[in-house]
């Protein structure tokens, strides 16, 4: 089997929606048939990626395990999901150069809707100087300059979104 599964990498502010989007469309594509697996950086960071802090150094470190799992699994025929800030450029571009069929989707929402939400009430802990680092707060966020994928969260439902990554992967030969 010479399949080789593609990477989408969801890229965003803490509480943009990256899972919530991710966990949607890996639902659809295993309705498909299709082999997925979804890494999410808040959860690898309990396992193979633990002890790994919030600089920019380690958040580098943390993109570049995520990545090798990535290429492990896509030239296996998997189709990858990951849900990471990812909040440099330097990341994403490191992601790109290693990944044959990287796929970068921008979650997109403004900082004071994340915070509005604040779903895990780390806004809150980063205000009041308890989390330092905090992508966004106090930590930067460079915005994807090429995108494959923009998604708004703020203006469009988690179906609207869905569909329009659906729709890009039908399009995109031979996916
Ligand atoms: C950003 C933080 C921080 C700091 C803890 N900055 O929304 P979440 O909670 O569930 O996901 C965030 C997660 C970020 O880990 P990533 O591996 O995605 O980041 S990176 O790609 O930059 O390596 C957030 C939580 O961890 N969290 N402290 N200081 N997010």
């Amino acid at each position: 089997n010479s399949y080789q599964g593609s990477v989408l990498w969801f890229t965003g502010l803490s509480g943009a929606g990256k899972t919530t989007t991710a966990q949607y469309i890996e639902k659809k594509l295993r309705e498909q048939g299709r082999r997925v697996e979804l890494l999410d950086g808040d959860e690898l960071r309990h396992t193979i990626c633990k002890g790994l802090s919030f600089s920019r150094e380690d958040r580098l470190e943390n993109v570049k395990r995520i990545t090798y799992l990535s290429q492990l699994l896509s030239r296996n025929g998997v189709d990858v999901l990951v849900s990471a800030i990812t909040p440099y450029n330097e990341m994403r571009e490191y992601a790109r150069q290693q990944l044959s069929r990287y796929v970068e989707i921008y979650v997109k929402c403004p900082l004071h809707v994340c915070e509005m939400r604040d779903v895990k009430g780390l806004y809150a802990k980063a205000r009041a100087g308890e989390i330092n680092h905090f992508t966004g707060v106090s930590d930067p966020f460079e915005e994807p300059g090429s995108p494959s994928i923009t998604l708004s969260t703020s203006t469009s439902t988690l179906e609207q979104n869905g569909q329009i990554v659906l729709e890009w992967l039908n399009q995109s030969s031979p996916y």
